[in-house]
């Protein structure tokens, strides 16, 4: 068997006094915190467009890195990224990985040609997973990269479009269910607007609902049982996107009455003005929570730049949501991430997942520490201890009328005994349980 990555060796835990480029720090899969293997919290997941075909190209510069291994017939190529992306997976103990259908295998010249080269290369990715225990976290289609898609998928003026992309993630899900996808997910790639000037956003949201309900239907009856997500993200490309953030696309899963949960990235969060946390808190609360791209962007810039997160802050942030939201079921964690473009070179592509994993470890170890200590749940109990008897709790009981408010309130005279927020006092909880 060939193998990509002849100067890369296996990757191993070697613990945070290590200085191996290419070992664990942090994340060591079979070790138990919070009661169960890190492996089994984290369910870490590589993504194929990135990992193993994400070239360095950019807006301004030719591709950097070169993942071709002398092949120039797409066909051929194809089938050498499934051997080289099943290597990354074994070689950094990544037991998951997600797709977008025309990252596996090149588009023909019509549809039926697409979905040939499609069953060619599943077949290998079929007998790779076989060998390797590997497992998909969810498939997907890509909807936004050929020029038919312009103006959008479900959401296109063009009913032509919308044929053509329904019939494409038809052809996904039958793959998703054949490789035993725990997850399939809708980004809107291109479902959005450029201007209002020639948009009917009412008919682009019910034709997003008509092509979800669709296409969901159809996976249920052909057995799909794994979970629904929908993406959210603000922008890019398309001006607005209609998925915005968490709290939109639940608001529109509410009102169509969709059975779906959220696949949440870090960088969308951010690029719609929150946090990551925000985003999590956002969906646990509201009982949608399901999977998480834990790739970031630079706070600086105003695009998705699909980094692998490092900042030990946010992922134990993350964590700590995650771990509180009962953890993954279905979903995992999935680095939708790229090496930068000068980090080029066969390694980087390891390297780079190692300080991702290893920061996601370290966010893991802080959370559930985070959680023991205790001071942060007892801290917010009490903040709102008033509403356990009195007049709080008739409020939350739901037994209190408007007029017996006002009695209240004329009988108190004014408010006078708030409590302090303590932020900082928290946020120094935080750091000692981090540094301590
Ligand atoms: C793009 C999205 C995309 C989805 C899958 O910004 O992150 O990669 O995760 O289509
Ligand atoms: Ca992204
Ligand atoms: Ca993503």
């Amino acid at each position: 068997m060939q193998e990509y990555y002849p100067n890369v060796p296996q990757v191993k835990f070697e613990g945070p006094k290590s200085d191996n480029p290419l070992a664990f720090k942090f994340y060591n899969p079979d070790e138990i915190v919070a009661g169960k293997k890190m492996k089994d919290h984290l369910k870490f997941s590589a993504a194929y467009w990135h990992t193993i075909c994400a070239s360095g190209a950019d807006m301004f510069g030719l591709p950097t890195a070169d993942k071709t291994w002398g092949k120039s017939d797409p066909m051929a190529l194809a089938e050498a990224k499934v051997g080289a992306f099943f290597e990354i997976l074994e070689k950094l103990q990544l037991e998951f990985f997600a797709f977008h259908d025309r990252d596996i295998a090149p588009e023909g010249a019509n549809l039926a040609e697409s979905n040939r080269r499609l069953d060619k290369i599943v077949d290998l990715i079929e007998a790779a997973m076989k060998k390797s225990g590997k497992k998909l976290l969810w498939g997907t289609a890509n909807l936004f990269s050929n020029p038919r898609y312009m103006h959008g998928a479900g959401t296109s003026c063009n009913p032509d479009a919308f044929a053509f992309a329904a019939a494409q993630v038809k052809k996904a899900l039958e793959i998703t269910v054949r490789l035993n996808g725990s997850g399939y997910t809708f980004w809107g790639g291109r479902e959005g607007y450029e201007t209002l000037l020639n948009t009917n956003m009412g008919l682009e949201l019910d034709n997003m609902a008509r092509f979800l309900r669709l296409t969901t239907e159809y996976g249920r009856s052909i057995g799909f049982k794994g979970a629904y997500y929908i993406e959210p993200k603000p922008k890019e490309p398309t001006k607005h996107q209609y998925d915005f953030d968490a709290a939109t696309v639940i608001g529109f899963l509410r009102k169509y009455g969709f059975d779906m949960k959220l696949n949440l990235e870090a960088n969308h969060g951010t690029l719609a003005g929150h946090t990551f946390q925000h985003e999590l808190r956002v969906a646990r609360t509201e009982g949608f929570f399901g999977s998480v791209d834990a790739n970031i962007g630079d706070l600086l810039l105003g695009w998705d730049t699909d980094q692998f997160p490092n900042d030990v802050y946010d992922t134990s942030l993350a964590m700590y949501e995650i771990l509180k939201a009962g953890g993954f079921t279905t979903g995992g964690l999935n680095f939708d991430a790229k090496a930068r473009r000068a980090s080029y070179q066969p390694e980087d592509v390891f390297i780079s997942h190692v300080m991702g994993m290893d920061a996601m470890a370290l966010g893991l170890r802080i959370a559930d520490k985070l959680i023991q200590d205790g001071r942060l749940d007892k801290f917010v109990e009490e903040r709102y201890a008033g509403y356990r008897s009195g007049i709080g709790k008739k409020i939350l009981s739901g037994s209190v009328t408007i007029e017996e408010l006002e009695k209240y309130a004329i009988e108190l005279g004014d408010v006078t005994t708030n409590t302090s927020g303590r932020q900082e006092y928290l946020e120094g909880i935080l750091n000692q349980i981090m540094f301590g």
